[in-house]
């Protein structure tokens, strides 16, 4: 069992067992977090928010919840009297198979085409240049840069990437300056 648990404001995801079960009273939003194929997501706490979480393995939420660009790639079982309040996410389920979803501009039955779904790695989920998650984010103030310290966009609002990884954008050169 591998387990890949990264909190980027040092929060929430605590793995026994190959469970990553969310703490109540150490903060309530993770961000920027893979969880690896293996793990599974355990959420059992009112308020917890996810921004640009990579989830490969699978969730189990028992709670509602807020999701902001965030890729489930793993199955959902989501309790039935509780809701995924969704905006920006990518969805390997359909809606109707997850239950709950209030949604906008989510990406429903869509693979999120990462490196390596297969993989254990942070970087084999990396988004592919063909992702369909790539500027497909909303603007959050909130997460500047990602997992792997890229910068997030600022300046525009339709360039944020979904999940856990900002795509470095090809065509960036280097600057020489000659005197
Ligand atoms: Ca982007
Ligand atoms: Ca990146």
């Amino acid at each position: 069992m591998k387990i890949l648990v990264i909190a980027l404001n040092l929060i929430l995801l605590w793995p026994t067992m190959g469970l990553c079960d969310l703490v109540p009273g150490q903060g309530n939003t993770v961000r920027n977090t893979f969880v690896a194929l293996g793990a599974d997501l355990t959420i059992n706490y009112t308020g917890i928010t996810l921004e640009n979480c990579t989830i490969v393995g699978t969730a189990t939420i028992n709670e509602s919840i807020t999701a902001k660009n965030c890729i489930f790639f793993g199955d959902i079982t989501l309790d039935g009297a509780k809701t995924i309040t969704a905006t920006n996410c990518c969805f390997m389920q359909s809606k109707a198979a997850i239950g709950s979803v209030t949604d906008t501009d989510c990406l429903f039955e869509t693979d999120p085409l990462l490196v390596d779904d297969t993989g254990d790695e942070a970087t084999d989920y990396m988004l592919t240049s063909s992702s369909p998650c790539v500027d497909a984010g909303t603007y959050l103030s909130t997460v500047t840069i990602d997992y792997f310290g890229d910068n997030r966009p600022t300046e525009y609002a339709d360039e944020t990437d979904i999940g856990a990884d900002e795509r470095r954008k090809p065509g960036v050169i280097a600057c020489s300056i000659v005197n």
